[in-house]
């Protein structure tokens, strides 16, 4: 039988037609479900570590936010065009009324876009100035150092010191419930120091401080690590922070002193002959 498609279209009869919209919108689900995303993570989570800060609440909540304005204004964009193509779906030969410039229409889609863009503006900007301030007097301050290839943690309050390297990875003893103003600095290259559960990261410059403060709310270990592309051993730049109760922060700042690690490191360890032979492979380049 020959028959122009457009004509096949026209005369199909309507239930084969609603068949293969089932069958389009039953693929649709399974596409989606086979994308991977598990559903226990959804709505709660939505893809995001369980925050372990007061101020990583804050950015949980900004990004749950997000999300709700993004399904909001999927569905409504979703729901229009389903609306038009099916309302508006071709019934006959004649071609339909033609209308150009409808003013109203192309005020209302210039408008509500920079409605969209200024709320997730104004929640940003709101939510960013308070996770940058810093107090007046932190509880504890640490000193962060990204080198190449590892971190050092000066606590400054308690002149104390510990460091890594790429195969003897450093743990960051954080007391809970206790504010901790970071100041990062790098001898070397830009690092940035990162603890996902944190939900927050910021770049360590050479030549210049930035400053930041937590208030770690759980116990627990949580993994750290550069976030910033720094150079050949960028991947083993990890650490740990440990979370635990004010005591036993105290009894690890003993600790560290009982071992001779006291006073404040500039920079960090020189690693990259340590690490080039302990990985048993040539180190490339390098100037520390
Ligand atoms: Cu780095």
């Amino acid at each position: 039988m020959s028959r122009t498609p457009l004509a096949g279209v026209e005369h199909a009869p309507a239930r084969r037609r609603a068949a293969r919209g089932a069958a389009a919108a039953a693929l649709g689900l399974v596409a989606l479900g086979l994308t991977g995303c598990s559903t226990s993570d959804i709505p709660n989570q939505l893809q995001i570590p369980d925050p372990a800060s007061e101020q990583g609440e804050r950015i949980f909540h900004l990004w749950q936010g997000s999300w709700v304005a993004a399904w909001a204004v999927g569905a409504v964009v979703l729901g229009l065009i389903i609306w038009a193509a099916l309302a508006y779906r071709r019934r006959s030969q004649d071609l339909p009324a033609q209308t150009t410039y409808n003013i109203p229409i192309e005020i209302l889609y210039t408008v509500v876009p920079f409605f969209m863009i200024g709320v997730m503006f104004f929640f940003t900007a709101r939510d960013e100035s308070k996770l940058v301030a810093l107090s007046d007097s932190p509880d504890h301050t640490v000193n962060v150092v990204g080198f190449r290839w590892n971190w050092t943690f000066n606590y400054v309050d308690e002149n104390v010191y510990d460091v890594g390297t790429p195969t003897d990875v450093p743990t960051l003893y954080l007391p809970e419930g206790e504010s901790v103003r970071f100041k990062l600095t790098s001898p070397d290259v830009i690092h940035s120091f990162w603890v996902p559960q944190f939900l927050f990261k910021m770049d360590v410059i050479p030549g210049q401080t930035n400053e930041f403060e937590i208030t770690p709310t759980k116990q627990g270990t949580f993994a750290g690590k550069c976030a910033e592309l720094c150079g050949v051993d960028h991947s083993r730049m990890l650490f740990w922070v440990k979370v635990v109760s004010p005591d036993e922060y105290d009894d690890h700042v003993a600790d560290l002193k009982a071992k001779g690690q006291v006073g404040l490191l500039e920079t960090g360890r020189t690693t990259e002959s340590v690490t080039g032979e302990e990985m048993g492979r040539t180190t490339i380049g390098g100037d520390s």
